[in-house]
């Protein structure tokens, strides 16, 4: 198991500190530039290991440094304290942006991304609860996630805390039943702390969700299933902020986040090759040089 990193740890809760004191202009250039970062290991990440999924790394990247950055109320140095909320990645195969925001809030220390995919590494293809602090549960096998994020929720109902339980999906995940269950369960139990953000870049692994198994009218379907929705630009930090904001109906929030595979690298960008192929190293340094532009 990866331990904290004090020095990251202690900048984490600086900046979590200025978040709350700010105006709002300084915390979304705060975020924006925590996004940056992220973007850049992500790169540097993929390009060590010679594998990785870059298209949907880049895609999440500003959601997980929103609700890091400014939402979920965590503390890196305690990461199994009872009352933390909790964040699960359902779509798994995108370790490599969780890990590298995981590290730049001090879960553990950065210089472990250079170990990502290597043999004996903690930080595998798919995260893993038992290596990784910050970690709640193993996902990878699309599907997954959402279900346990629905029992952490029910789970927190129960013990009569306010944590809240945040999940990300991507949408081509959303093909996979097990989620319109986790979906209705949540709906029933009006679990009203749960979010359950979908990544839409409307991309899977080989083709365009719609025409793969069409997701739309996605917000009606959300509404069906009991949730209260919202949709926001996943790439604008204000947006997903106020995304975020509390359930106002009792019910469980979807955030329907419009996304871009491969945002902030305009080859990547919405191509569909992008999945999972690594750029050659005339491409790193192409990315390298787009994202610090
Ligand atoms: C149950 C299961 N089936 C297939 C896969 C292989 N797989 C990994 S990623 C992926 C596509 C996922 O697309 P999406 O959820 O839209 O993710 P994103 O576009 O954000 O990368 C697939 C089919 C898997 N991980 N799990
Ligand atoms: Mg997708």
């Amino acid at each position: 198991m990866l331990t904290a990193d004090p020095t990251a740890a202690a900048g984490y809760r600086e900046l979590r500190r200025a978040i709350r004191t700010e105006e709002p202009e300084q915390v979304l250039q705060r975020l924006r530039t925590m996004s940056v970062e992220v973007r850049l290991s992500i790169v540097d990440m993929i390009d060590r290991a010679r594998m990785g999924h870059i298209g949907g790394d880049l895609s999440v990247t500003d959601i997980l440094v929103t609700l890091f950055g400014a939402v979920l109320d965590v503390d890196p140095e305690q990461p199994t304290a009872p009352d933390r909320d909790r964040f699960i990645l359902s779509k798994g195969h995108c370790a490599a942006a969780l890990y590298s925001t995981l590290a730049h809030c001090g879960y553990f220390p950065a210089s472990e991304l250079a170990t990502f995919m290597a043999p004996q590494s903690a930080l595998n293809g798919h995260p893993n609860r038992r290596k990784v602090p910050g970690v709640e549960t193993n996902t990878g096998p699309l599907g997954h996630g959402f279900p346990v994020a629905v029992g952490c929720a029910l789970g927190a109902r129960l013990r009569g805390d306010d944590s809240l339980t945040v999940v990300v999906l991507g949408d081509g995940e959303i093909q996979e039943g097990s989620n319109w269950e986790a979906a209705m369960a949540a709906g029933h139990y009006r679990l009203d702390r749960l979010y359950a953000v979908v990544d839409r870049n409307r991309l899977q692994q080989g083709a365009r969700t719609e025409e793969t198994v069409e997701l739309d009218p996605l917000a009606a379907k959300w509404a069906a299933f009991g949730w209260e929705v919202r949709e926001a630009d996943g790439h604008d930090h204000a947006a997903l902020l106020a995304a975020f904001a509390p359930s106002t109906s009792g019910r469980p929030v979807a955030v329907v986040a419009r996304t871009v595979k491969g945002k902030g690298v305009s080859f990547i960008e919405d191509r569909v090759e992008w999945h999972h192929r690594v750029p050659d190293k005339q491409q790193v340094q192409a990315a390298i040089e787009e994202l610090t532009r």
